[in-house]
């Protein structure tokens, strides 16, 4: 049977990577097989093509050219990574996944979404997120967070962007929410992580239980 894909999205520190760590231990401890992936990245070529763009160093090419670059990286990471897994029935959890391209490349990005859907779909067939979860965080809380973190050179290139981009992109993370009710559950991110915690466990919980009456009813 095909696992569980879980992908986890929104803002700059909204707390992701902790998040996602933690719910692999709890699934692990529950008996599930769980693989956990990230992006841009995951695979040996998407690292690759992870230390390309955040570097800065596809800035000057045009986001039409970052937006490929990314499509690139997750098309191996696919290939590579996720549906091996998937097809294995192991439950793949992913820090950040198309909807990232949709909105950083996308709303905040310009590039049209028609050509960013389209590069999706091909990219995506047979790896599509069973659930997404959108960590929604104020802007500057997100970034005060992410700045803990911040190695010695400092914010990457999407990091160092102008607040209203940042707004732009939180409030494209909540449309596609919004638009995707059957996939997508927000998180308050702002909470303490034992409550962001407490959350995710509710919002992934809910989701097997559903999965399971669907498979029961079949
Ligand atoms: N990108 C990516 C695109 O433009 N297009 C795409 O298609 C894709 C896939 C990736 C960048 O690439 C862009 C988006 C990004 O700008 P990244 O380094 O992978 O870059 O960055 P992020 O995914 O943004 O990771 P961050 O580290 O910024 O954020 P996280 O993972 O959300 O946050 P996390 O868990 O590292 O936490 C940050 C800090 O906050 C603390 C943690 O301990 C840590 O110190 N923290 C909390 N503190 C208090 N309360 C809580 N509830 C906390 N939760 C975490």
């Amino acid at each position: 049977m095909r696992g569980h894909f879980i992908t986890f999205e929104g803002g700059e520190g909204a707390g992701k990577s902790t998040q996602i760590q933690r719910l692999a231990k709890r699934l692990r401890k529950d008996g599930q097989t769980v693989l956990v992936t990230r992006e841009p990245g995951g695979s040996p070529g998407a690292e690759a093509v992870r230390h390309v763009v955040l570097s800065g160093a596809a800035k000057t090419m045009g986001p039409e050219m970052e937006a490929i670059l990314f499509a690139a990286a997750r098309s191996d990471n696919v290939e590579q990574v996720i549906k091996p897994a998937l097809e294995a029935g192991t439950t793949v959890l992913c820090d950040r996944f198309m909807d990232s391209s949709r909105v950083y490349q996308g709303v905040s990005g310009g590039v049209d979404l028609e050509f960013i859907l389209s590069m999706e779909r091909a990219v995506t067939e047979g790896a599509r997120p069973d659930l997404t979860l959108i960590f929604d965080i104020p802007v500057e809380l997100g970034l005060a967070r992410a700045a803990e973190v911040w190695a010695d050179d400092g914010p990457d290139r999407f990091e160092s962007e102008e607040l209203e981009m940042h707004e732009k992109r939180r409030q494209g993370f909540l449309d596609i929410a919004e638009e995707e009710p059957d996939r997508c559950v927000v998180i308050d991110a702002s909470q303490s992580l034992k409550d962001v915690s407490a959350a995710v466990d509710a919002a992934v919980t809910e989701y097997l239980e559903r999965k399971q009456a669907a498979q029961t009813d079949d």
